[in-house]
């Protein structure tokens, strides 16, 4: 038995409260949300949709729609899985709504 535990249990014997150290908190898994490119899909309907659901202004938005329509995709912002995996599925169900093609993924963030 490690000294530690012989001495938490010789306190707690003399009914000495002993102070536990709480375990260390692991950071939360990040995710990025994505849009992917297509042909048919509106420049101002992403860029509105950027500003609506990732809280960006609009020359920040516009910069991330022309980013995802040269390079194929872009990333609109980074959270925690739930709430990556929820904007993922409302913005595909708003696209959806408005009839454009326009896809959105959650993936998780490269490790560092
Ligand atoms: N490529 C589309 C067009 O030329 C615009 C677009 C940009 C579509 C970004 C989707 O995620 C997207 N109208």
């Amino acid at each position: 038995m490690s000294d530690k535990t012989e001495e938490r249990d010789a306190n707690s014997d003399l009914g000495i409260l002993v102070k536990e150290k709480p375990p260390a908190l692991q950071k939360p898994r990040l995710y990025q949300v994505i849009l992917l490119n297509d042909d048919y899909t509106p420049m101002e309907f992403v860029v509105e949709l950027i500003e609506k659901f990732f809280n960006k202004d609009r020359q920040t938005a516009t910069r991330i729609m022309l980013m995802i329509h040269n390079e194929g995709k872009g990333v609109c912002g980074i959270y925690t899985q739930d709430i990556a995996e929820t904007k993922a599925a409302l913005v595909n169900k708003y696209s959806m709504q408005h009839q454009h093609p326009l896809l959105c993924e959650a993936e998780p963030c490269d490790e560092d």
